[in-house]
């Protein structure tokens, strides 16, 4: 099922089925191109993540990367089994410190890839295909104004059953609500928060990165600030499905959304507070009261990180 691109006013809506292998290996010419997968106890779910990647577009593809945070499990060995590089981010420029943290593993790829295209992928999904990586990597290869394109879908519910074009809650809640009130031009986007999107090298390493899950609403904004809807796509990926996280964990990621959306609040792109090294250090207290009348506070990272190009290469500092 798709939607009716017309539907899309200004923004470059288009289905995955628009952009066949055959079609995206003529655009490529000499444009190198990355798949990074961030990764944090996805053993179960990575190595097939990563292995499909090259089974099916080892021609268009250059580098696949996945870049584990401190896992647990077997992510780092399966995934290497499966054909991807596989870094830690305690490996990464460790001078620059190491945290953990979603949109950190994006930030930090940025020092062991030199494609001009990345595109991310979330290493969870359990209903997914490879057009997912042609679907978001196609608008970027026709067009050079597109410097960001983000991936929607259905999400599956419940396994084997209903299937809806609603976002997660955090996306319907607190994302597309937060972009009603504060920037409307991108109401159309029907899954500003999804883990499936590819960016321009020479665009995301002017960008701020948040640490967490901050990382899909800041690089949308950021890009919309900077370069106009014109600069955005969005492409049809058909249906998803993933590993769901509780309600609790969703409230935290919600924190920190509302906080790197709210620092970009104006639609200027110039973030107010930052330390000496670029790095916004900043956190917020939750707090919960469980069935038994305890109360449990969670602190909550709202740390960003400077953008790639202000920082400086070891080598050059000496
Ligand atoms: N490297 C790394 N990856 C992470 C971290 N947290 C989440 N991820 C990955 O980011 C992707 C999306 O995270 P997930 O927790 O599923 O978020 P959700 O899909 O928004 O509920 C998955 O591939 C996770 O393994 C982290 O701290 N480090
Ligand atoms: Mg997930």
């Amino acid at each position: 099922m798709s939607l009716d691109p017309a539907e899309f006013g200004r923004l470059r809506t288009s289905v995955a089925a628009d952009w066949p292998l055959d079609l995206l290996l003529q655009l490529k010419g000499s444009t190198r191109i990355a798949v990074v997968i961030p990764a944090r106890n996805e053993a179960a779910t990575v190595a097939d993540v990563a292995g499909d990647i090259l089974r099916d577009l080892g021609t268009l593809v250059d580098e696949i990367v996945v870049i584990d945070s401190l896992s647990t499990d077997d992510t780092a060995r399966v995934a290497a089994a499966a054909g991807a590089v596989v870094h830690s981010v305690t490996q990464i420029r460790p001078d620059l410190g190491i945290r953990g943290g979603k949109g950190e593993a994006i930030w930090k790829s940025q020092f062991v890839t030199d494609s001009d295209l990345i595109a991310f992928i979330d290493a969870d999904l359990t209903d997914w295909g490879t057009h997912f990586v042609l679907g978001v990597l196609g608008p970027l290869l026709a067009d050079p104004t597109v410097q960001l394109c983000r991936g929607f879908y259905d999400r599956v519910l419940h396994a084997g059953g209903e299937v809806t074009l609603e976002g997660g809650r955090v996306t319907e809640l607190v994302a597309r609500p937060w972009l009603a009130l504060y920037r409307p031009e991108l109401i159309e986007m029907v899954q500003p928060l999804a883990g499936e999107w590819a960016i321009r090298r020479s665009a995301l390493e002017t960008l701020a990165i948040p640490t967490g899950y901050g990382v899909e609403i800041s690089t949308l904004l950021d890009v919309h600030s900077r370069y106009g809807v014109e600069g955005i796509a969005q492409v049809d990926l058909g249906r998803r499905a993933h590993l769901h996280q509780q309600i609790h964990d969703l409230a935290a990621m919600a924190v920190e959304i509302l906080a790197v959306a709210d620092r970009r609040r104006g639609s200027s792109d110039t973030l107010a507070v930052q330390s000496v090294d670029g790095t916004i250090a900043a956190a917020v207290t939750t707090r919960r009261v469980d069935a038994s009348r305890i109360s449990t506070d969670r602190i909550v990272s709202t740390d960003e990180r400077p953008p790639r190009n202000q920082v400086e290469d070891p080598v050059a500092r000496r």
